[in-house]
């Protein structure tokens, strides 16, 4: 009984009071209070600790206050604070932020500590981070926290919070060759990933329709693969502009250059570079994926990746090696001939490894590690056991969850896409769906499980470009109704 009184009062505080509560996602452990500071525009301030391991002039979180600063306080004009009468509560004046390891000029990586813990005492709310990645976080966080009385005011909730992220890798999967994306709708994108703490933009610059990485080894491939090269690329300028953006926000970037299929756009500028198809025993004047059979081929990717992994400096590359069609592969004589001196016999999965073992190899070489989607795995291509392997197929050749398992009690690292495609809608309520999905719910040990390192909502270009993107993957940064009813605080 007295424990439904209880609920009953937190429930009439959290309707006074709740706006506290519009947390996401949902912190590890919270506990907040009905008992509120007011906050002033005018006077509020961020500041470094004393005593932390990152102080004025580190970059990433210079920038962060500046960037909450304008979220909270940027879009209206304040009124000076009226004193009428008694104040009934106290102010909170500031947030602290204290980092316990340096690193404001590196990079996040898979392995960055993300966590923190918000406390407020007297006039301060301090944030404690092992890092400047988990103080990113811990900003976001707070600036959840504030709420806006209708006539203006703004508060926070008196509250504790102790956060770390369950997965490692929380990504989404852009599609800039279907349709190109201008630089600022990525860029916009990033800001919204960092408000859901995404920290993983994997970066699907290419594709069979268009070319638009502008390669300085290779710039043909986008002279004649992009749409238009004037518009339609992306500069080296561009591409660093991205990775420094996602680097001020804690977020990865992580390239692919997806092969052997998917390349249709990389043969214009490469000759000699894709397999050509045979009618009978005539050339039928079309290609299909890379052509596996030539030194010219690895040759070729040899110094395409040394260019990518020092453009890309995180550690990982994405290489793609999902859907290989074998049909112009199987018409070509020359790669028949092949097929039979290596006693591949008519298995065209076996010169299917071949490739991508070499390519692996290459790539091993320059010192990075890489991401394959699951063909690879299904395959059965030796692969270093330190390769992430991505879940794309939702049924087949098994249910993703099933995937995960095999993947994984293989004592292979996976991430899952399956339930997450993004570009596919149905109806208003689907992203209930999304977010019901987890990723450990496959039956294996506790070893296995620790393998999932997280996972990637994917946004598949084919029929998003800049008009519909962000109502897209974010059913609107203005976020949509989840149901009926009314807004009481609707700006304009
Ligand atoms: N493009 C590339 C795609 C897809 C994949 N690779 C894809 C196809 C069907 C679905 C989801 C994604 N559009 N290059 C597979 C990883 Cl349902």
């Amino acid at each position: 009984m007295a424990g439904s009184g209880l609920w009953f009062a937190l429930l009439l505080a959290a309707a006074f009071a709740g706006r506290a509560l519009a947390l996401w996602p949902w912190p590890q452990y919270i506990q907040t209070s009905y008992w509120h500071y007011t906050i002033s525009p005018h006077s509020f301030q961020f500041k470094y600790h004393v005593s932390s391991a990152a102080q004025p002039g580190c970059s990433v979180l210079d920038e962060a206050f500046h960037r909450y600063r304008d979220l909270l306080f940027g879009s209206e004009f304040w009124p000076s604070p009226a004193r009428t009468g008694e104040q009934q509560t106290s102010e909170m004046t500031s947030l602290v932020v204290l980092v316990v390891t340096p690193g404001c000029d590196e990079l996040p990586s898979l392995e960055s500590v993300e966590n923190y813990t918000l406390t407020m005492s007297d006039e301060q709310c301090f944030l404690l981070a092992e890092t400047v990645w988990g103080a990113l976080r811990g900003l976001e966080t707070f600036s959840q926290l504030v709420w806006r009385a209708p006539e203006g005011t703004l508060f926070i909730n008196k509250t504790e919070i102790e956060d770390f992220p369950r997965f490692p890798h929380r990504g989404l999967l852009l599609d800039t060759s279907r349709h190109y994306l201008p630089l600022p709708s990525i860029l916009d994108t990033l800001d919204v990933m960092a408000y859901n703490k995404f920290n993983v933009f994997h970066w699907h610059l290419v594709d069979d329709p268009s070319f638009p990485y502008e390669s300085f080894s290779f710039p043909e491939l986008s002279r004649k693969g992009s749409y238009n090269p004037a518009t339609h690329i992306y500069t080296a300028q561009d591409v660093k502009e991205v990775i420094e953006y996602a680097r001020l926000r804690g977020i990865r970037v992580l390239a692919e250059f997806d092969t052997p299929g998917h390349t249709l756009s990389w043969g214009p500028g490469v000759s000699g570079l894709l397999a050509p198809c045979y009618s009978g025993s005539q050339p039928s004047g079309t290609f299909g994926p890379v052509n596996p059979i030539l030194n010219s081929t690895y040759e070729f990717m040899s110094t395409f990746f040394l260019e990518v992994s020092s453009v890309f400096p995180d550690f990982y590359l994405h290489l793609g090696g999902d859907e290989v069609d074998f049909s112009c592969w199987k018409s070509n004589p020359d790669i028949q001939a092949f097929m039979k001196k290596k006693g591949f016999g008519d298995d065209f999965k076996q010169l299917e490894s071949y490739y991508i073992q070499t390519l692996l190899d290459i790539v091993s070489a320059l010192g990075k590690g890489y991401v394959v989607w699951q063909e690879v795995f299904d395959n059965k291509v030796k692969v270093r056991p330190d390769t992430v392997i991505q879940v794309w197929r939702e049924e087949l050749p098994v249910h993703y969850l099933k995937e995960m398992a095999l993947i994984t009690s293989a004592g292979f690292r996976a991430l899952l896409s399956a339930p997450w495609y993004l570009n596919r809608i149905s109806y208003g309520p689907d992203w209930k769906g999304y977010y019901k999905v987890d990723p450990l719910a496959f039956e294996g040990s506790a070893e296995q499980k620790a393998l999932v390192i997280g996972g990637e909502a994917c946004m598949w270009g084919e029929y998003v470009d800049i008009t519909n993107l962000v109502p897209r993957l974010w059913r609107g940064v203005q976020a949509q109704p989840l149901n009926v009813g009314y807004c009481e605080q609707e700006f304009e």
